[in-house]
């Protein structure tokens, strides 16, 4: 298996992190030269987006169904509780990180640079982000993974949205954005060694872009 990947993007590092989580030794590619809207990765993902995953020649785009299709072909250890309202809880938790959560911080993103940043905007998309993170903490348990006693793909989702707030956020002033629940998640979770190389990887690749556009 082979995924075309980029360490900073969250949603190819949601499929890393459970490639990871299930000690699957898949091949990490970079897309060919000239990124991601190039004929040759057009091919491969007419959506011309990262993460795809290459599974024999069976090309998947989209990190949510890539994340189930790894769960259904390689089910053991199971990143999907078994018990219905806990997969539900998990789908509504991977939705807030994957929506709620990364879309204003995309925007944010963007408003890094004090000198040219719109203030409406930022205020816009922090009042967003505020307002997922609040969502989040009805639906997490506060403990070290978000739904259940074991990493699920809840944790794949959430784990790079959260670097993500904790890197942005201090641009913007906003140190205190997480609710009580999920500052305690955060802080546990780092104790799973998936996401102590997840956040190295993101944290390298972070640094590594912000010297390139400096
Ligand atoms: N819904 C897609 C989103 C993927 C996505 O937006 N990836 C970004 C990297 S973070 C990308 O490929 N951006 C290139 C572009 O939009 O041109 C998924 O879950 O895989």
């Amino acid at each position: 298996m082979k995924l075309y990947n980029s360490n900073l993007s969250p949603y190819a590092t949601r499929v890393r992190m459970q490639l990871y989580l299930k000690g699957i030794n898949a091949e990490l590619v970079a897309v060919p030269a000239g990124g991601s809207h190039t004929p040759e990765y057009a091919k491969i993902n007419p959506l011309e987006k990262i993460p795809t995953l290459d599974d024999n020649g069976f090309y998947l785009p989209e990190s949510s169904a890539i994340g189930e299709y790894i769960e259904d072909t390689h089910p053991t250890p199971s990143l999907r509780p078994t018990d219905a309202k806990e997969r539900a809880k998990m789908r509504v938790v991977f939705n807030i990180a994957d929506q709620y959560i990364l879309t204003p911080l995309f925007e944010l993103f963007e408003q890094t640079n004090p000198k040219t940043r719109d203030a409406k905007i930022v205020d816009e998309q922090i009042t967003a982000l505020a307002k997922a993170l609040s969502g989040l903490e009805h639906f997490i348990s506060g403990n070290k993974y978000a739904i259940g006693q074991t990493a699920t793909l809840a944790d794949c989702a959430l784990v790079p949205s959260l670097f993500f707030v904790n890197a942005i956020g201090p641009a913007f002033g906003q140190t205190t954005l997480m609710g009580s629940k999920t500052k305690a998640y955060w802080a546990a979770i780092q104790a799973d060694p998936a996401v102590t190389k997840i956040v190295t990887e993101m944290g390298t690749a972070l640094a590594e872009y912000m010297k390139q556009n400096a």
